[in-house]
């Protein structure tokens, strides 16, 4: 049991339930029970390519900040727990190999007491030169749900100076920093200057963060989801979070699989999958 600091080194044995993948070309990944949530994935060089704060909490206590959380069936706030009902939620694991496990969580009184559907939820992870996420919802209730899903991703970035987020030109923007304005993306390679939270309609499949590490890239192929989300904190909102260190929203940015803008509608006895793959470069 291992996770890997995305600045530091190790947290060895700190997170209850998590569980490494490894894979013959040298990469390696953790995942935790807690949330079904990624909390590492180093690629083939050795490079730690997702942020996981040195002041997450790891106990099972609170959603951990950073990894990639599972959001599911409410984005943001609203009427049920900020991000929804999985990312505080202990799974099941259901098979685990060396490079690959699935967890799986279902509805219970708990849920029902705040969402009232019959649900399944399975989030697959598969380690090989990239690393493949993929979340299914099945409705085992007799009547239709609605939902929006997302997979948080936090990503290490060596400098938010450096960093660029490239792919989403020509694409409306809703800007929460500025209630909710849509906006025209203009720029081919957006850097990050101040507090950005956006959510991209209907994106392209593939977008990635150039110069993510190194001058690597990191790239996010994304099936299911439509939207992106591209969120950093800046400066005065992260000394605002507990539980980040507060330079940290230098070395970190979250590009987001979501499906938001138009929530899924899923029938008694349907499946919904959303999954992302994600390549260094
Ligand atoms: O995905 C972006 C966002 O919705 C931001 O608005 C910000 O609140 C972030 O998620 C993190 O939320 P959290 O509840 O984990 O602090």
């Amino acid at each position: 049991m291992s996770t890997t600091d995305a600045h530091d080194g190790d947290v060895e044995g700190a997170v209850d339930g998590a569980i490494t993948l490894a894979h013959s070309s040298g990469s390696s990944a953790s995942v935790t029970s807690y949330g079904a949530q990624v909390l590492s994935w180093i690629d083939v060089e050795g490079r730690e390519r997702i942020y996981l704060s040195r002041r997450a909490r790891l106990d099972g206590g609170a959603a951990i900040r950073g990894g990639i959380p599972v959001i599911f069936p409410q984005f943001g706030t609203g009427p049920l727990p900020k991000h929804g009902l999985l990312r505080t939620r202990r799974w099941s694991l259901v098979s685990h190999t060396e490079s690959a496990a699935s967890f799986r969580t279902t509805d219970d009184e708990s849920t029902r007491a705040l969402w009232p559907y019959p649900f399944l939820a399975e989030l697959a992870v598969e380690l090989t030169v990239e690393l493949r996420v993929r979340l299914r919802i099945i409705n085992t209730g007799d009547s239709r749900f609605t939902f929006v899903s997302a997979l948080h991703n936090y990503f290490a970035v060596d400098s938010i100076d450096s960093a660029r987020v490239v792919g989403l030109a020509g694409l409306t923007y809703i800007d929460k920093t500025a209630a909710g304005t849509r906006c025209l993306e203009e720029s081919p390679a957006l850097p990050i200057r101040s507090e950005t939270d956006r959510i991209y309609i209907a994106g392209p499949r593939e977008v990635a963060i150039a110069s993510a590490i190194g001058s690597s890239s990191t790239s996010i192929e994304a099936h299911g989801f439509g939207d992106w989300v591209v969120w950093n904190p800046w400066r005065d909102a992260t000394a605002a979070l507990a539980d980040m260190e507060p330079e940290d929203y230098r070395h970190m940015l979250c590009v987001e699989s979501a499906r938001v803008t138009g929530p899924v509608e899923l029938e008694p006895g349907a499946t919904w999958v959303g999954e992302e793959v994600l390549t260094s470069t």
